[in-house]
Order: structure tokens, then sequence, then C-alpha cells
């Protein structure tokens, strides 16, 4: 897969007329994964608010005035009955987020002990936590943990005016950390946070220039929420809010430039219409979170999602996902069956 692209070549991209681009993401798409499944992923804040970083999109940062109450680690116990429950809605991974800067190595034993129950559950794990030193990553590769999620949320140059409490090199050392333990990548970022295109093309070139594109790539639209700043920011200029066909165009560059990678139409769902989610999903977004929380802020939920699914004639995905590390879609979505 390539690597290096450049900025230019994304920004040809982003520039294509609409027809032009979602014809080529969906031809992409189809090359490498099958068009009429998506990923059902599921959320669960394992421990939520009180984070001491200042990311200016989130409601669980203590600089927020969100009124998120701050609450410990949850019980291994209570995060496995919440899998259970999303395994037996459909879903094919189990995603627990932690608002930590950084997890403290006397948190390790329980959240070990919650990466083996959910894997013994059949589920696919992937974990959220912050910044990871290389023997945690190695910790929570011992576990058996899938994938880490650990976004870079937009351009290297736009990184500083969102977060200041840390830097986008922080953020590629421990993506590097979560690569060398053998734990497959889980990374994006945000669109619609008053960025410009040259940002998000930057954004999308960080991800595609990778040594290895990320396996999972959530692109999530801005949820603004009160006390936040970005969220009071669209509040006050909603001009600034962002068009749906530019949030489908960049859609569109992730698939074309990381074509094997599942792309996660993520948080702010619940605000798009069908419509847009449809074009989403032409555009090459191929996974979703399922259910009625992400993961402080509420989203469509199961019922929303089946009636979607129906009217747009989707079905979840069954079973692992392709095996891109083989190089390529081993249930057949290119067969010529699928590929005609
Ligand atoms: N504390 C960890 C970290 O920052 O890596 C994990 C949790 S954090 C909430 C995970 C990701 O959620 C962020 O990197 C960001 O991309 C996304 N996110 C947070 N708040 C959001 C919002 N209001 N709208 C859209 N995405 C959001
Ligand atoms: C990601 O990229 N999006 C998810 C997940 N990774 C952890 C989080 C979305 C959070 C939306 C805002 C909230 O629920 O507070
Ligand atoms: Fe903390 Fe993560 Fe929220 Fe940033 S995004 S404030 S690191 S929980």
């Amino acid at each position: 897969m390539r690597t290096d692209w450049t900025r230019e070549e994304i920004a040809a991209l982003f520039d294509l007329p609409v027809t032009e681009l979602l014809f080529r993401a969906a031809e992409i798409h189809r090359q490498h994964h099958r068009p009429d499944e998506i990923q059902l992923c599921t959320l669960l804040s394992i421990k939520t608010g009180g984070c001491p970083e200042d990311c200016g999109y989130c409601a669980q940062s203590v600089h927020a005035d969100s009124g998120v109450k701050a609450t410990r680690l949850m019980d291994v116990r209570e995060v496995l009955q919440s899998a259970a429950r999303a395994r037996d809605a459909g879903s094919q991974r189990f995603c627990m987020g932690a608002a930590w800067r950084n997890p403290k190595d006397r948190d390790m034993p329980a959240i070990v002990e919650i990466v083996k129950g959910v894997r013994a559950m059949g589920m696919e794990t992937c974990m959220t936590l912050g910044m990871l030193t290389p023997g945690q990553a190695g910790q929570l590769a011992e576990a058996g943990l899938d994938y880490y999620n650990h976004n870079i949320d937009t351009s290297p140059e736009r990184y500083g005016e969102v977060i200041t409490t840390r830097s986008f090199a922080e953020r590629l050392d421990t993506l590097e950390h979560v690569r060398s333990a053998g734990i497959a990548v889980c990374s994006g970022g945000i669109v619609g946070m008053g960025e410009s295109r040259a940002d998000r093309v930057g954004f999308i070139h960080a991800l595609a220039t990778l040594p290895r594109h990320p396996e999972s790539v959530p692109i999530n639209a801005l949820v603004p929420i009160k006390g936040t700043v970005l969220g009071d920011m669209l509040a006050d200029t909603p001009l600034a809010k962002i068009d749906e066909i530019e949030f489908v165009r960049t859609v569109a560059a992730a698939r074309l430039t990381m074509p094997q990678s599942m792309v996660r139409l993520s948080a702010g769902r619940e605000a798009m219409s069908a419509s847009t989610q449809a074009l989403c999903f032409l555009a090459g977004a191929n996974s979703i979170f399922t259910g009625d929380k992400l993961l402080t802020a509420a989203n469509a939920g199961d019922d929303a999602d089946a009636a979607l699914f129906a009217r747009l004639g989707l079905k979840p995905m069954e079973g692992e996902e392709p095996l891109r590390a083989a190089g390529g879609c081993s249930s057949g979505c290119a067969s010529p069956a699928m590929a005609g």
C-alpha cells in the first residue's frame, strides 16, 4: 500500500467533482471490502471525566464546563456485562475509552483483566487510554488487546490550536509503541472543528503517510458540546459548521489513500441525515459505532440503525474482518460476482 502520498495529490482528490470522487472511492472500496457490509462497534466509557488534558472538543476535560461528572475506573464485572449486551446486539468490536492523559501502572492489572474477559467472550477488543509507554503497550499486547485507538485528530499545523497539553509528536510516539508491540492501530480524527480544507488534507496526509496505514481510521464529525471551547465556538458562529458534502469528501479521501483500512463513520452520525450517511458508505466508510451512547454524547441507537440498514439494504459485518495484513480482502470481495 502506498505510504508516499503528497499533500498535492490528496488536495487534488478533494478538488475532484463529487461524482468522480465518489465513483473512484466506491471502486477502490469494493476491490478491498464488501460494499454491502458495515462493521458494528460498541463504545463504553470505562472511566469518565476529570481528564487533565485540554482537548478543545472534549466534554471530559477538567478545562471544560460540560457538567460531565468524573468517575473511577469501572468494575471489571460491570464492563463484562456491558460487553455481553453489545455482543448480543450484534456488535463485532467492543471499544473501551478512559479519560486519562495516560494510564498509571497501578491501573494496568484491571485493564489487563478487562481485555482478557472481553476477548474470552468472542469480541474484538479496542482500548483508548491516552499515551502509552512501550512497557504498557507490551502489557496490553500480552493480554491479547486487538486494537488501540489513539487519534491524531487534525493536521500537524492545527494541532496546537486544539490541544496545548500534549504535542502531535507525542501522539505519533504512542502510535509507534502500539505498532511495535504488535497491536493493530486505530487512528483518525475530527472534522468540523472550524479547520480549513488544507487542514483536512494535512490530516489525511499524516495518516496515509504513517509507516503503515492504521487498520482502522475513525472519522468523527465534531459533536458540539456546550461548555467545551469548540462546542461553544460553533454555537456562536454557526457558519463554521462543516458542510456535509465536505465531510463526505474527507471520508472518500481516507478510503482512496488507505484502501485496506476500515474507515469508521464515528461520532456525529446522530446529527446526519440518512442521505449523508449513505453518501459516506458509498465513499467507503464501512464501520460505525452502534448503541445509544458514544462516550458521553448520544448516538443514533440500535433501532435507528436497524431502520437505516433496512432502508439502505446494508448488513452488519459478521465474523472476522478482512485480513489486511495478508494483503487484501479474504472474504471474496474482489470476486467477479462482487466486482461486477
Ligand atoms: N483520552 C483518550 C485520548 O484522548 O486518546 C481516549 C478518549 S478520547 C474521548 C477519544 C477520541 O474521541 C478523541 O481523540 C477524539 O477524536 C474523539 N472525540 C472526543 N470528543 C469528541 C467530540 N465532541 N466530537 C467528536 N469526536 C470527539
Ligand atoms: C473515536 O475516534 N471516536 C470515539 C472513539 N474513538 C473513542 C469517541 C467519540 C466521542 C464523542 C464524544 C463523547 O461521547 O463525549
Ligand atoms: Fe482527555 Fe481524551 Fe478528552 Fe482529551 S479527548 S480531554 S485526552 S479524554
